[in-house]
């Protein structure tokens, strides 16, 4: 059965998704939810997603919400090299200590940027705090400049071999380039791991996919 992801196109949660799709060869559809009549919040899609938020995957049946869970699902399912397997108990410590650095300094930075500066604009919801730019403009440098001394030893950030925790980065990073685009040239060795993984066919395919 084809897969069912429920999500918004150009929401960043269910781009990380799209994206670990377009590394697969399953077949999949997905399927709009419709934020500006706040379907996330109805009672039907409450039942698939309790906490209102895009994207849920349907997989024959079998849900699973949360965009990073559902892109560790689908690298399990269709066997992806972009995580290692449990057996490899120290690569997949790397891979998970990755995971983590993004979630815990990148995202928080990335995200609160986004709303800033594009969000608040799009919604018609008033200029962006500038001193919330700028806090989180400067700690998202920071998390750069640490990013730059582990990629300086190794090409990607849970050893040699690209993994989910590198792909993890481009929904919401392509947006802050956007805003700021020396933000990923400022240290070699980032601009070089950013360079790759825009380069990567899944995300210039999504990119170029119609919406
Ligand atoms: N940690 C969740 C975050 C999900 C999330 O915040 N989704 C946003 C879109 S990127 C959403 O549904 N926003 C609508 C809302 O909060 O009402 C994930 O990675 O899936």
């Amino acid at each position: 059965m084809v897969l069912k992801l429920y999500g918004v196109a150009q929401s960043t949660c269910t781009q990380r998704v799209l994206l670990t799709l377009a590394e697969t060869k399953a077949e999949w559809e997905l399927v709009s939810v419709d934020f500006a009549n706040r379907e996330h919040k109805s009672e039907t899609y409450l039942e698939k997603q309790p906490v209102g938020k895009v994207p849920v995957l349907d997989d024959n049946g079998f849900l699973v919400y949360e965009s990073r869970a559902i892109a560790r699902y689908l690298a399990r399912k269709f066997e992806l090299e972009l995580m290692p397997p449990v057996t490899d108990l120290k690569g997949y410590a790397l891979f998970e200590q990755a995971c983590s650095i993004e979630q815990s300094y990148y995202d928080p930075n990335v995200s609160i940027l986004v709303y800033e500066i594009i969000i608040k604009a799009r919604r018609g919801l008033g200029p962006p705090d500038d001193g919330q730019v700028a806090s989180r403009l400067s700690q998202l440098e920071d998390t750069l400049s640490k990013y730059d001394v582990i990629l300086g030893k190794q090409a990607f950030l849970a050893g040699d071999s690209p993994t989910l925790a590198d792909l993890f980065h481009l929904p919401f990073g392509v947006q802050v380039e956007q805003a700021h685009p020396d933000i990923f040239t400022k240290h070699p060795s980032v601009k070089r791991w950013w360079k790759a993984l825009k380069a990567r066919k899944s995300w210039t395919e999504l990119v170029e996919r119609p919406v």
